[in-house]
């Protein structure tokens, strides 16, 4: 019994901490319409972990995707999906809907 506690409580503390920085972070958000980035160019801070919410207002599902980011997310109709980012460098990071690459394409300004 006193092995099980000394291993549990180091992993609750842990997984306590980690929920209140995700809570704190600031948030940026995208919204997917006819297939299209609204904004196609997103300011956000360089140096600082943010969480960018990806709202798709189409009837399809969209992915969410950035090789210059190194994520994927499904966003499925009507629906939102985020995604946790930074600290980034300053510079322009490009992402694209995976499913609508001929319009749905815009990028990170971060500065
Ligand atoms: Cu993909």
């Amino acid at each position: 019994m006193r092995r099980v506690l000394s291993f549990t409580a180091p992993v609750l503390l842990a997984l306590a901490a980690s929920t209140a920085v995700a809570r704190d972070l600031p948030e940026y958000k995208l919204v997917i319409k006819n297939h299209i980035y609204q904004p196609s160019e997103l300011k956000v801070p360089a140096g600082v972990k943010f969480k960018l919410i990806v709202h798709n207002e189409d009837a399809t599902p969209e992915e969410f995707e950035s090789t210059d980011l190194n994520r994927e997310k499904i966003v499925l109709p009507n629906s939102s999906s985020f995604v946790y980012l930074g600290p980034l460098r300053a510079g322009h990071y490009k992402f694209f809907g995976d499913f609508h690459q001929d319009t749905a394409q815009g990028r990170l300004i971060v500065e």
